[in-house]
């Protein structure tokens, strides 16, 4: 059996430059915390070696101090007798990883970052022998699908694949850059025992034997919850594949509705510490990891006091202490102020004529005609398409005039 640790995505020298100075220093040894369990991980358990899918590290600007503590961990490894097989991703950078030619010489360090696939044959610990074949980028744009460049496996050693790439099929929050985009039926057409993948952030098996680890701690609030990575344990005709949490700090983020019922600040305030004690309640928060954000929707008598940013910060600062996080971000993301809308709809004003005509705009034959006559449309669409798109256009909701009007928009 040949046990290995696949990580990928770790981004290690992320800046975080948008969060104050307190939250970003921890952030950024939660990084390096996360990769040390990890790599202390591989060695505890004994396991054969530690796959890294690309995107290790960030961009060019590699700290120094930051350098030599992946030089360290990295010695760790090989002093250790594991395997690092490191195949490089669209933000490794491409010339400047200089520092790792120190490893030049060394047995145990296996680096993917030639665009043209590379093929080893190790023999490992358990007399099994293992088939690695990997490869890295010469751009960060990578067009080409060069997983469809690999040997298929040929024979009855345990062949493992790795690659950063983007698998169209794969689940992925928002656009993914499409990065050495290679479908499942390429990478199953392989056969190969394992295929370690990097790119998605999001951990999840593709099939039995083709998976992504997601990365070892979220960049951001939309990489939220546990993160860490896959140990694969390699028979020769069976695989068993665990997920591993080594996370340091957890990115959560919540959605709270504003109700009528809150009318003071102090009201709020109590609503979101219960509110957030009970969404985190099944998380383990010891050493204030939790890095949170609350988006705040709704329409409220406290949207003009939700705008200034001394209340936010203020109401943060009350739920990042009293609930002992390491810190809270209050996004006031769709609040807008309280109205009596069937007061508004009954008036005799400019926004309560706005709403009956758009209520009514689907139903004019004539505008819809004169409508089809803008050049707006592609060439290629038909009638029926014409009036679906211009139906989109024209459905400007109740929300939103009475949005325009009431915050004083128009
Ligand atoms: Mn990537």
């Amino acid at each position: 059996m040949i046990r290995l640790l696949h990580i990928a995505d770790i981004h290690l020298n992320t800046g975080f430059a948008s969060k104050e100075n307190v939250v970003r220093e921890q952030l950024k040894e939660g990084l390096v915390k996360s990769f040390e369990r990890a790599i202390g991980y591989v060695i505890e358990e004994d396991l054969d070696g530690l796959i890294l899918a690309g995107d290790f590290l960030d961009n060019d600007k590699i700290p120094f101090k930051l350098e030599q503590t992946i030089l360290a961990l990295f010695e760790k490894l090989f002093y250790a007798e594991k395997h690092l097989f490191y195949a490089t991703g669209n933000h490794d950078p491409m010339n400047t990883t200089l520092f790792l030619k120190k490893f030049d010489e060394e047995p145990f360090f296996h680096y993917f970052d030639s665009d043209e696939p590379k093929h080893l044959q190790l023999t490992m610990p358990s007399g099994d022998i293992l088939e690695v074949v990997g490869c890295g980028h010469k751009s960060k744009n990578e067009k080409r699908n060069l997983i469809k460049q690999f040997p298929r496996k040929i024979n009855d050693h345990i062949w493992l694949g790795i690659g950063h790439s983007s698998v169209p099929s794969a689940f992925s929050v928002g656009l993914k850059e499409q990065y050495m985009a290679a479908s499942l039926e390429d990478i199953e057409s392989l056969k190969y025992d394992y295929f370690a993948l990097g790119h998605i952030h999001i951990q999840q098996l593709l099939s039995n034997r083709i998976a992504y680890s997601g990365n070892l701690q979220g960049l951001n609030y939309k990489e939220i919850g546990d993160k860490g990575g896959l140990l694969v344990e390699l028979m020769h005709d069976d695989i068993r594949v665990t997920p591993k949490v080594f996370n340091e700090i957890q990115w959560e983020a919540f959605d709270f509705e504003l109700t009528e019922a809150l009318t003071t600040l102090s009201e709020l305030e109590t609503a979101l510490l219960t509110f957030v004690s009970e969404q985190i309640s099944d998380i383990d928060r010891s050493s204030n990891r939790l890095i949170l954000r609350v988006n705040l929707e709704g329409r409220t008598s406290l949207a003009h006091g939700l705008k200034e940013t001394e209340n936010l910060d203020y109401l943060s600062s009350v739920i990042k202490r009293k609930i002992g996080l390491l810190s809270v971000d209050l996004k006031p993301l769709s609040v807008s102020t309280l109205v009596d809308k069937q007061f508004l709809l009954n008036e005799k004003t400019v926004l309560s004529e706005a709403i009956s005509i758009s209520k009514h705009l689907n139903e004019n034959k004539e505008l819809l005609e004169r409508l089809l006559e803008l050049p707006i449309f592609k060439a290629t669409m038909t009638y029926t398409e014409k009036i679906a798109e211009i139906r989109r256009i024209l459905e400007v909701t109740e929300e939103d005039l009475i949005d325009c009007f009431v915050r004083g928009k128009i």
